[in-house]
């Protein structure tokens, strides 16, 4: 036994599975809670596959003892959520005043995880802003007002939750901010220079000012925690990224040598090295904002982990004149025709394990932090058409997760890579932004019409996986019980 124990994460390794309160709470008008972007976004036609709204999503809002009862069953160490801003400061501005009803609600919440032995890993934004400042200032775009809004929020935060949370993200995935809000305008608040979609915007500026904000309201809220509360509460502090892994599609020089660059560098290399990746600079040019050498203290090593989001692997090819992918094109589809893994349900996402495993090697190489993947899953195909009973079987899914986990000890065991938490996305199916209740990323089906969960199969694999992969924890067991010696 004693010489396995190597080949397993280590004890104090956190897994667990991941929501986000848009996508789960509903209730969007209950107990004083402000609209956020999201609310009347989805509202509007064309917006959602299923022309369907977040007003009752999973009705997690009120069915929270349910999903605590789901994941006690099964036996996650560690629950990633965040919280809504308009739960907690319904206008949200700094002079607005806080609803202690949405305080109480995340309050019960992380107690009753804790009381379950949960731990909680606390998201602050997850993309739904408060409608009140996207109306007042143009939310995201006005770097002068979001920035001192966003750090009084995340400050009450740390305030009315720091003594019981001890994880915090301060931000979901800015590059899906800035890129799918005011670049393709798919997400709320829906900016874009398509005239089609969007009355105003300016895709060649916008997604880069509101990406640049977003940095900065995150370096200056991670700044507050570190020499407010970090040193009394004792917790940590991170940012969540998205970047998935590139291949070069064949062995042209025109296969792209820095496929993955754009979503990976563009907000990592200032949070991490600070300042902004060349091939960015040399794309951009004056387009690109920049940091004062001030900001710039603040927003280097502002991230004390990397929060890794991450869920396919791209082959790419240089050209198409696609910024936001650093002008390289994608594809799946192999020059001998053949596919680079199983399609799941969305477009963009494909089952290939071994680029998760090079994309956790590249990260820790290059940035030198220790990983939390705080997001990673599969759509199966369809699942939306099938019959419960069928979708349960959820065979595609469990084969992602199979090679993912495989590939995540490898990284840890084999590579040294320093990986300190693992959360599969989702906990359960729920509202899966542009695409509506369309596409399904749980564990756990969700039936929407009586609310009724019902676990799939891969939930089974996933919690089977980390409690066989996971190095026991002789002493808390010991100390749990009169168990053998
Ligand atoms: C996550 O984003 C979100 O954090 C989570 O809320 C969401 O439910 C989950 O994924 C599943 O979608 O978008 O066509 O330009 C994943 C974000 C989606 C970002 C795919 C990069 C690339 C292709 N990624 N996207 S496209």
């Amino acid at each position: 036994m004693a010489n396995k124990i190597s080949s397993r994460l280590p004890k104090d390794f956190l897994w667990g599975f991941a929501t986000a309160s848009f996508q789960i709470e509903g209730s969007t008008q209950v107990d004083g809670r402000g609209k956020s972007i999201w609310d009347d976004f989805s509202k509007k036609p064309g917006k959602t596959l299923d022309g369907r709204d977040g007003d009752v999503a999973t009705d997690s809002y009120r069915l929270w003892k349910d999903d605590l009862d789901l994941l006690v069953s099964y036996g996650v160490k560690s629950y990633r959520f965040s919280i809504a801003w308009s739960r907690i400061i319904p206008l949200g501005g700094r002079n607005d005043p806080v609803n202690e009803a949405g305080i109480r609600f995340y309050s019960n919440l992380i107690d009753n995880l804790l009381a379950r032995g949960i731990i909680p890993f606390v998201t602050l934004y997850h993309w739904d802003l408060p409608q009140g400042l996207e109306d007042r200032y143009g939310g995201w775009l006005n770097k002068e007002e979001i920035v001192k809004d966003y750090v009084n929020y995340a400050k009450i935060c740390f305030e009315r939750f720091g003594n019981r949370v001890k994880n915090w993200l301060t931000f979901n995935e800015p590059w899906c901010i800035s890129v799918h809000g005011y670049g393709h305008g798919v997400f709320a608040p829906g900016r874009s220079s398509d005239r089609t979609r969007c009355p105003e915007g300016d895709t060649s500026t916008e997604p880069w000012l509101v990406g640049h904000n977003v940095i900065l309201a995150h370096a200056y809220a991670s700044k507050l925690y570190r020499e407010e509360f970090k040193q009394a509460q004792g917790g940590q502090i991170g940012i969540t990224l998205n970047g998935d892994w590139a291949l070069p599609y064949d062995d042209s020089p025109e296969s792209a040598s820095r496929g993955s660059d754009a979503d990976l560098l563009t907000f990592a290399d200032p949070i991490y090295l600070g300042h902004y990746p060349e091939y960015l600079k040399e794309m951009l040019g004056s387009r690109l904002p920049t940091f004062t050498a001030e900001e710039l203290h603040v927003v280097k090593g502002s991230s004390e982990f990397y929060g890794m989001n991450t869920y396919t692997t791209n082959l790419c090819m240089a050209g198409g004149d696609n910024e936001f992918q650093g002008k390289v094109k994608y594809t799946f589809t192999r020059p001998d025709g053949t596919q680079l893994g199983t399609q799941a349900h969305c477009a963009w996402l494909q089952d290939y394990a071994p680029g998760f495993r090079q994309l956790l090697n590249y990260l820790y190489k290059r940035y030198r932090k220790p990983i939390y993947v705080t997001e990673n899953g599969f759509a199966v195909k369809d699942e939306n058409n099938k019959p419960v009973e069928e979708a349960l079987s959820d065979y595609d899914r469990v084969h992602y997760f199979q090679g993912t986990t495989s590939s995540l000890l490898s990284a840890v065991v084999e590579d040294g890579v320093d990986i300190r938490g693992y959360f599969a996305w989702s906990l359960m199916d729920n509202f899966e932004w542009a695409d509506g209740y369309v596409t399904r990323f749980g564990v756990t089906y969700v039936d929407y019409e009586t609310q009724k969960r019902y676990p799939k199969d891969s939930a089974r694999f996933v919690c089977q996986w980390f409690k066989e992969n996971i190095e026991k924890d002789e002493s808390s067991e010991s100390a749990a019980g009169p168990s053998a010696p």
